[in-house]
């Protein structure tokens, strides 16, 4: 059986957990807290010398870290990846550009905002730049077409960015400009079956708690 660990407040490890459910695999999780220092213990480090989650394990031993990595691999010969090259290359620009351009901004202020008790005013103001900067990009791609990568379904891209996207609200960034963006992550949540909250969150605005 595959293993992922995999801290569930994460974005990146949710978007693998998601991945396995809408494939249905069969996979154990095993919960490790980034806020406790479980990344960074010998016995992480010997399994993930990258000290971080996700991490997945295969049946035969093999581990492979890096989230969007695992999703590659895992989504390999399935719908999730289109079938083309050029096509495929183009989803694999999202992911590389998630990592670099979006990630470090949205889920990093997203990070410092709602798990390490910063307030609006601690956020270094050119994170918040940045990541506006990310969601303008995004909704300059998605008003142009219905899915990232640009084809006629969603793929491996839009996993990938709805994952700290859905949450940018929690970080302080606010979705209301970005209808584009709005009504993708409601297409994305359906398209992999990704549960909301049963209050759905106001992306329209910064969660109230995070403004004190
Ligand atoms: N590029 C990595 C980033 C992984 C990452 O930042 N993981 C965080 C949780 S979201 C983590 O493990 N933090 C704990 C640590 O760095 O010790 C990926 O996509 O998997």
């Amino acid at each position: 059986m595959l293993t992922v660990h995999g801290d569930i407040r994460s974005g990146n490890c949710l978007k693998v957990k998601w991945l396995l459910d809408v494939l249905r695999r069969d996979y154990q999780w095993i919960d490790i807290d980034v806020m406790t220092g479980a990344t960074r213990t010998a016995a992480f480090l010997a399994l993930n010398p990258f000290g971080q989650v996700p991490l997945l394990v295969l049946p035969d031993g093999r581990t492979l870290a890096q989230s969007n990595a695992i999703l590659v691999h895992l989504a390999e010969g399935t719908h999730h990846i289109p079938a083309g090259a050029y096509e495929r290359a183009r989803m694999l620009e999202w992911l590389f550009w998630e990592q670099y351009s979006h990630e470090p901004y949205i889920a990093v202020a997203r990070f410092q905002r709602a798990f390490a008790g910063k307030t609006a005013e601690d956020i270094e103001p050119r994170l918040m730049e940045r990541g506006r900067v990310a969601l303008d990009r995004m909704e300059q791609a998605l008003s142009a077409n219905a899915w990232l990568a640009g084809g006629q379904a969603a793929t491996l891209a839009d996993l990938a960015l709805v994952a700290y996207t859905r949450v940018a609200h929690e970080g302080g960034f606010d979705l209301a400009p970005y209808p584009a963006i709005r009504d993708w992550i409601s297409q994305t949540e359906a398209a992999f079956g990704i549960e909301t909250p049963s209050e759905p969150a106001d992306r329209t605005g910064a969660a109230s708690s995070l403004q004190q």
